[in-house]
C-alpha cells in the first residue's frame, strides 16, 4: 500500500523564536510523520530545539481534553457546547447582577500569545466584562518592561530588542536565551548568534547570579546578587556621568531629564554598591568603559531583571543607559521592530496612564497595564464584602505558575462558578466547574503577531491548518467570541460583525493617516481568508507598513502573498531606526525622570541605606536567596505530560555551590529542606559551581502532585515541587509585578 505523504511548512508555535518547520503529514492516517527544521527558513535556517516535536506530541496526547466537561458528584462528565455556553451565560449573568462586574475575575496565561484569533476576541471579552479583577501571567513576567516602554517611549507594547546581527557587544542581564530561546528577543538559535558576534570580533557578557548556559557561550560572566540590578545599573550610569561618557548622539534632540538623572545617580558609585551587588568596582568600571568604547552595544535584560524587588527601576536604568550612550534605536544597539500587522507605528500621544486607574481591594495595589498582580488572586477572591464569585481562566495554570499557588488553589474552591479554557485537567483546571478544551495548533491556522513585534529582523509568517479539528472541538478564539457575545446579550454573529467592522474602520483610518483613501466597500470586496480571523489578518497586513494597500502597492504583502510563499516566513529586512515615527509621549519627548520612575527613587534609596548597613552585619549560615531557572525541555508547567520531555533525570532540583553546601551540611543528591516566610519543601540537592555564593536555584512549573489532575506522566515521571508555594505575595510595588527572584529562604539538611 502506498501512503500519501504531504509536506507542509509552518512556524513552531511553542516559543517566541518562531522557528520554521517542515512537516510531513500522512493525510489518510491523520498523522504527523516527521517534524524538522526548515533549512530554507530565512530566520532559523534549519535550527530547532528539543521542543519542536511538542506540536505533534500535544496533538497526540491521549490525556488532552477533546470535549467540554463539567464536574458532577460522579466526576467529570462530557457536555454539549450548547449546555456549556448556556450555563456560563446564566452563571456569569447571575453573578454580575447580584455582585457587580468585578465579582468575575479573569486569569490569562502565556500560550494565549501564540493564538492570534484568541487574542483578538479576548479584547472584546474584556471590554464586555469590564472587570477590574484581571490577572495575567504578564504580572509574573514583563510588566516592568511594559511600564518602561510606556513611560519613555509612550507605548507599552513597543519593546526594544538587541540587534544581534550587527552589535559588537551584547550584554545580557537576567536572561538565559540559550535555554529560553529568547524572550522579547525574537531570534532562533541565540547561541549561534553569540558565536557570530564573537567571530566578527565582538564580545558577549552575561550578568547573572548563575553561570548559565548563555554565560558558558559568553566571553565574560559577572555574578550579581539577586535583586540588586537597579543599584548596579545606577552605578553604571554614575560612571558614565563621572567619566564624561554620556553621548546621546541622534537622541539628543528628544531627551529631557539628563541633569536630574546625573544628580540622582551620584550616590550610587561602583564602590558604594559593591557590598550590595557583589560586583567589584573594578569589574563594573571596566564594563562601562568597554560599553562606551564600542560603537554598537546592545544592553539587554529580561525576566531575571523584571521579577525582582526593583524590577521597574532596573529596566528603567537599562533603557536609560541605552539612551545615554546613544545605543537606543541605533544599528547594533537596542532597536524597534516594525511588525507587518502595524499597530506600533505613528499614533496618538499616550494620554492614558496605564497605571493606578483602579486598585486591588485588599491591599490597594494599583493596576498596571490593566492588570492586577496574579499573586493577589487568592486574597482578592476572598476580599471581605467584595469577594470574587466567578472566574474564567484562559490558557493558564496559576496554581503552579504564580506565587502562593497553593493558596490560589484553596481560594478556587470557594468560588461559585469557575470555567477554564484549557486542554488539560491540571492543578488549576481540576478546581473548575467546567473545562472547555479547544483545538491545538495542528488544527487551526495562526500568525504570530505578538512575536513579530519582538524580532531582531522584520518578517511576516503564516502557519496553515494541518488537519481538520477533531469532532467536538472548537477554536479557542471561537469559544471566547461566543462567551463575549453571550455576556453582551448578542448573538455570536452579531459580535463577530462588530469585531470585523472594528477592523475595517481601523484599516480605513490607517489609510487616511497614511494619505490614501480606502473605503469599507473596497475592503469587503477584496478581503481574503477562510475564517474571520484570517480576514482580520489580511486587513491588518494589507494596511500595515509593508501592505499592498488593497491594490495601491501591488508588490506589498497580503495574506495571500504570505500563503503563497514557499516558506512559512517572508523576510522584511533588517531593523531600521524609527524613533521619530514611533515616539508618542506627550510633546514627543523622552523624559528620563518620568514620574513613574522618579516616584520609586525614595524606596530605592532607603533599601540602599539599609543594605549598606546590613552588609557589615553577622550572616545567618542557613540564609540564602532563591532564584528560578528554565530547562530546554520545559515550557513553564505545561509540557510535563509529554513522555519524551518528562523522562530522564529529575531536573526539579535545588542548585547551590559547594561552599554553601558544605556550610549547610548538604551532599549532592541528598534532600534539602527549604523554608520561606510562607512555606517549606523538600528538594534534591545539586551541587554546582555555577551558583553564586548565597544563592539557590529551583525551577518553577513543577509540583504535579495533586491527585485530581489528569496528567499521569507528569505525576509519575516528573512531579517535582512547586517553588511558587514558597514565594509570598511581595511585589515590585512600582510596577505591581510579582517578585520570584531573590526570595529570602533558609536551607537545612532535609
Ligand atoms: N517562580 C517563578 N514563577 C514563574 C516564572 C518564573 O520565572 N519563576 N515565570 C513566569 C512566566 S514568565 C510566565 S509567562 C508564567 C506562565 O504562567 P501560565 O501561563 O499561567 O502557566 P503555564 O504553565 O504556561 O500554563 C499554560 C496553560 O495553558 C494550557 N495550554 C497550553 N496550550 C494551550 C492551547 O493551545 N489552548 C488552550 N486552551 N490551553 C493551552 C496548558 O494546559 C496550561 O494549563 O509563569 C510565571 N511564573
Ligand atoms: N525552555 C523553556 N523556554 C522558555 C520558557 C520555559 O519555561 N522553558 N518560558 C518562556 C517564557 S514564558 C519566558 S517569559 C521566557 C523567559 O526568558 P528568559 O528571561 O531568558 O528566562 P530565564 O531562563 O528564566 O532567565 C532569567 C535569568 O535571570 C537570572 N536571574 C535571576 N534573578 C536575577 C537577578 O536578580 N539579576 C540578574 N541579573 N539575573 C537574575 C536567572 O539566573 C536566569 O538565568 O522564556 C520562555 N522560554
Ligand atoms: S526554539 Fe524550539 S520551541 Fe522555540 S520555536 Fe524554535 S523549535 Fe520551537
Ligand atoms: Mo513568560
Amino acid at each position: 500500500m502506498t501512503t500519501n505523504i504531504e509536506t507542509l511548512r509552518r512556524i513552531c508555535p511553542t516559543c517566541e523564536a518562531c522557528c520554521g518547520l517542515v512537516i510531513e503529514v500522512d493525510r489518510d492516517a491523520q498523522k504527523i510523520v516527521s517534524i524538522q527544521g526548515d533549512p530554507d527558513d530565512h530566520r532559523s535556517k534549519g535550527y530547532v530545539c528539543a521542543k519542536s516535536q511538542a506540536f505533534n506530541y500535544i496533538y497526540e496526547d491521549a490525556d488532552r481534553l477533546r470535549h467540554p466537561i463539567k464536574k458532577t458528584v460522579d466526576g467529570w462528565q462530557e457536555i454539549s457546547w450548547l449546555e456549556a455556553f448556556d450555563t456560563i451565560a446564566e452563571k456569569f449573568s447571575a453573578i454580575r447582577e447580584q455582585y457587580g462586574k468585578d465579582a468575575i475575575a479573569f486569569y490569562v496565561g502565556n500560550p494565549l500569545g501564540h493564538d492570534f484569533a484568541a487574542g483578538v476576541y479576548l479584547q472584546s471579552l474584556m471590554s464586555v466584562a469590564g472587570t477590574e479583577r484581571f490577572f495575567s501571567a504578564g504580572t509574573v513576567d514583563q510588566h516592568p518592561q511594559q511600564m518602561v516602554c510606556w513611560g519613555l517611549i509612550g507605548h507599552e507594547w513597543l519593546f526594544p530588542v538587541p540587534d544581534l546581527d550587527r552589535t559588537e557587544l551584547f550584554i545580557c542581564m537576567g536572561a538565559n536565551p540559550v535555554v529560553s530561546q529568547g524572550s522579547i528577543l525574537g531570534k532562533p538559535d541565540v547561541k549561534s548568534a553569540m558565536e557570530d558576534i564573537q567571530a566578527r570580533g565582538g564580545k558577549c557578557i552575561v550578568i547573572d547570579p548563575r553561570r548559565t548556559e548563555t554565560a558558558e557561550v559568553a566571553d565574560q560572566h559577572i555574578s550579581i546578587r539577586p535583586g540588586t540590578d537597579a543599584f548596579f545599573l545606577m552605578a553604571f550610569a554614575n560612571v558614565m556621568f563621572e567619566e564624561d561618557l554620556v553621548d546621546t548622539a541622534h537622541l539628543t534632540s528628544f531627551v529631557d531629564g539628563i541633569e536630574e538623572l546625573r544628580h540622582v545617580v551620584k550616590a550610587y558609585t561602583p564602590e558604594s554598591t559593591t557590598a550590595i551587588t557583589g560586583v567589584s568596582a573594578v569589574v563594573l568600571r571596566t564594563l562601562v568603559k568597554q560599553y562606551c568604547a564600542v560603537d554598537k552595544a546592545a544592553l539587554y535584560g529580561r525576566i531575571g531583571l523584571c521579577t525582582q524587588e526593583f524590577g521597574l527601576a532596573a529596566h528603567w536604568m537599562l533603557m536609560t543607559i541605552s539612551i545615554l550612550s546613544g545605543n537606543l534605536d541605533r544599528e547594533g544597539g537596542m532597536m524597534f521592530a516594525a511588525a507587518p500587522v502595524g499597530g506600533s507605528g505613528p499614533g496618538s500621544t499616550a494620554d492614558v496612564k496605564p497605571y493606578g486607574r483602579w486598585h486591588s481591594r485588599v491591599r490597594g495595589v494599583p493596576e498596571t497595564c490593566g492588570e492586577l498582580p496574579a499573586s493577589l488572586m487568592a486574597e482578592e477572591i476572598g476580599a471581605p464584602g467584595e469577594e470574587v464569585h466567578g472566574l474564567l481562566t484562559i490558557c493558564g495554570n496559576p496554581v503552579l505558575s504564580v506565587p502562593r499557588g497553593d493558596k490560589i488553589r484553596d481560594a478556587l474552591k470557594t468560588l461559585d462558578f469557575t470555567v477554564c479554557l484549557d486542554i488539560y485537567i491540571n492543578e488549576t483546571t481540576s478546581q473548575a466547574d467546567m473545562i472547555l478544551p479547544s483545538t491545538v495548533h495542528p488544527e487551526h491556522s495562526n500568525i504570530d503577531v505578538t512575536f513579530q513585534n519582538f524580532t531582531t529582523r522584520n518578517y511576516v509568517s503564516f502557519s496553515p491548518k494541518t488537519f481538520e479539528p477533531a469532532p467536538g472541538l472548537k477554536d479557542l478564539g471561537e469559544i471566547i467570541l461566543e462567551i463575549s457575545a453571550r455576556m453582551a446579550g448578542l448573538t455570536r454573529d452579531e459580535m463577530e460583525g462588530f469585531v470585523y467592522q472594528g477592523m475595517v474602520d481601523m484599516a480605513c483610518q490607517r489609510a487616511s493617516d497614511a494619505g490614501y483613501e480606502l473605503t469599507s466597500d473596497t475592503v469587503n470586496a477584496n478581503v481574503t481568508g477562510d475564517t474571520a480571523p484570517e480576514r482580520y489578518i489580511d486587513i491588518m497586513l494589507r494596511t500595515g507598513p509593508y501592505g499592498d494597500q488593497f491594490g495601491r502597492r501591488p508588490d506589498g504583502i497580503s495574506l495571500a502573498a504570505v500563503q503563497n510563499h514557499p516558506q512559512a516566513s517572508i523576510d522584511l529586512g533588517a531593523l531600521k531606526p524609527r524613533m521619530d515615527e514611533i515616539l508618542r509621549t506627550p510633546r514627543k519627548r523622552i523624559d528620563l525622570m518620568h514620574e513613574v520612575f522618579a516616584g520609586d527613587l525614595p524606596r530605592l534609596e532607603s533599601r540602599f541605606l539599609e543594605q549598606s548597613q546590613n552588609a557589615a552585619g553577622q550572616a545567618d549560615a542557613n540564609a540564602m536567596l532563591m532564584i528560578g531557572r528554565r530547562h530546554i525541555r520545559d515550557m513553564n508547567s505545561w509540557l510535563h505530560n509529554l513522555k519524551p520531555y518528562a523522562r530522564g533525570k529529575n531536573r526539579c532540583t535545588m542548585k547551590l555551590n559547594s561552599d554553601d553546601a558544605a556550610r549547610i551540611g548538604l551532599k549532592d543528591g541528598s534532600y534539602a529542606r527549604v523554608v520561606s516566610s510562607v512555606g517549606e519543601t523538600f528538594v534534591p540537592v545539586e551541587i554546582t559551581e555555577e551558583m553564586m555564593d548565597g544563592v539557590i536555584s529551583i525551577p518553577h512549573g513543577f509540583g504535579h502532585v495533586y491527585p485530581d489532575s489528569k496528567q499521569p506522566y507528569a505525576k509519575e515521571l516528573l512531579p517535582g515541587v512547586s517553588c511558587n508555594d514558597l514565594i509570598d505575595e511581595s511585589l515590585d510595588v512600582a510596577s505591581s509585578t510579582c517578585i520570584v527572584n531573590g526570595v529570602p529562604v533558609q536551607v537545612f539538611p532535609g
